[in-house]
């Protein structure tokens, strides 16, 4: 089976080398990738311990002759300068493609939300629905989505870099200051999950955590609703 088919293939399916099981269609592609990645890694070092292995039994030492220091074998040599080549090739080709998927925006997002990062905590503005959820000071701030819609997410800080996580997302994206970057997720699973700040923002750091959940449209509606009379 060559690496290619190897990096794609339905056998990948199961194992996930320790990445988190993703909620979002994007961490699904990189969770793909990762698999990939990996099974291609472990066909490579199957092969490298076969050879070293081999070689050890065949080529052992039987007695005090030295062998010829000059030997070559120009195919052999061939071969394993382009098969290492072919491989990063076809791991980058995979992770440009994946980067595109993960990394697309689309036209008319279902939900934006803008996101801002502070030290210590976050605000969620959804200039849509005229909502604003902020940290009340003790407890982490809440994010409802709609499960199944594109979200829209657009980052800045108003100080320094923080990094917008939610591991269950398998996706990230820093917050940099004059900066502004955007990114989608969609949400495909309900549920809540934690998200937290992955850029050393200061020695309050651990405490930007927040809160994730994607609900029903319905619910997500009621939320929104709830949102506008707590601010009234
Ligand atoms: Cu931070």
């Amino acid at each position: 089976m060559s690496l290619g088919a190897l990096a794609v293939s339905g056998c990948a399916e199961g194992f996930s080398f320790g990445a988190p099981d993703p909620v979002s269609s994007e961490g699904q592609e990189v969770l793909e990738l990762w698999r990939g990645a990996h099974w291609a890694a472990a066909g490579v070092a199957v092969l490298i311990w076969g050879l070293v292995v081999y070689s050890v039994i065949r080529y052992r030492r039987r007695n005090d002759d030295v062998p010829s220091q000059t030997p070559e074998n120009i195919p052999l040599e061939i071969a394993y300068t382009v098969t290492p080549l072919v491989i990063v090739a076809v791991l980058f080709a995979f992770t440009v493609l994946t980067q595109q998927q993960v990394t697309a925006l689309s036209d008319d997002p279902d939900v934006v939300v803008d996101v801002t990062g502070f030290q210590w905590s976050w605000q969620f503005h959804y200039p849509e629905e005229g909502v604003t959820v902020v940290s009340d000071g003790v407890g982490a701030p809440r994010m409802v989505l709609p499960v199944g819609s594109s979200v829209r997410f657009r980052v800045e800080t108003a100080d320094v870099i923080h990094s917008f996580w939610v591991p269950r997302f398998l996706v990230k994206t820093d917050l940099i200051p004059e900066i502004d970057n955007e990114f989608e997720v969609n949400v495909v699973e309900e549920g809540e999950w934690v998200g937290r700040c992955a850029e050393f923002c200061g020695l309050e750091h651990y405490r930007m955590l927040f809160e994730v959940a994607a609900v029903p449209e319905a619910e997500y509606r009621t939320w929104l609703d709830e949102q506008r009379k707590v601010a009234a």
